[in-house]
């Protein structure tokens, strides 16, 4: 059955006013920065669930919102979080990682370390729903996949990075891998498969990070 339609809400722009927003967002963006070094330095609720509510705008494979975002504050849970997501990076850096990888990540100076898991005051980590269990008319349920998982939530959480970088906020966007006791540790039901790790917070005062640049836009640009 069809869904009963509304008049599209949109403000039309003249190109003058289009093109200042679009460069104020860009200048915006260009300033976001992964931060390893954060403050413990609290940060109210609200401003990280404006930034998921934001979040969970994105579109989806057929409006199925394939997402997830556990949002941990708890120091003994993200305690938990750290000392699990140590114990598989140093398996990765010592032993698992292959020699070329080790030799990309060099320049960035990481490591199995991961202090920043205990100090950042928020923790957000991101599941992707890949089916949901749907409770039938009968009462019994079935199993109902959602579609274009990755590209959903890639798509929610670009735009979950971007609602935090403008909250003034400082974020990273970090893969422990494997990701498996994310669920464990969170008592997430085995159908929620982690998908990324966020800490959140204010950078620290004496916060540094890796001169490094972007692309410029003919380089990642084609125009046909
Ligand atoms: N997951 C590891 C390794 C790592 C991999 C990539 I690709 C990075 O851009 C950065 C780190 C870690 O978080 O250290």
């Amino acid at each position: 059955m069809a869904f009963p339609t509304i008049p599209l809400e949109f403000e039309r722009l003249g190109p003058e006013e289009g093109r200042a927003r679009a460069r104020s967002l860009l200048a915006s963006l260009s300033r976001r920065r992964s931060v390893r070094d954060f403050s413990p330095d609290p940060v109210p609720v609200d401003l990280v669930d404006t930034a998921i509510e934001a979040a969970a705008t994105a579109p989806s494979g057929a409006n199925r919102q394939p997402w997830r975002f556990v949002l941990v504050g708890d120091p003994g849970v993200k305690a938990k979080i750290r000392e699990a997501a140590e114990a598989e990076e140093r398996s990765f850096y010592e032993r698992r990682a292959p020699a070329e990888w080790l030799a990309d990540l060099a320049p960035l100076g990481t490591d199995w370390r991961k202090p920043f898991l205990e100090t950042a005051p928020w923790l957000i980590v991101v599941f992707r729903l890949d089916y949901e269990p749907e409770r039938l008319a009968d009462g019994t349920t079935r199993s109902h996949k959602n579609y274009y998982v990755q590209e959903s939530v890639g798509i929610a959480v670009g735009l979950l990075l971007a609602a935090l970088h403008t909250a003034g906020l400082a974020t990273l966007t970090h893969t422990p891998s494997p990701m498996g006791f994310l669920g464990e540790v969170l008592g997430r039901p085995r159908r929620e498969r982690p998908y990324l790790l966020i800490p959140v917070g204010y950078p620290a005062a004496d916060a540094r990070v890796p001169d490094i640049g972007r692309k410029p836009l003919d380089e990642v640009r084609v125009l046909v």
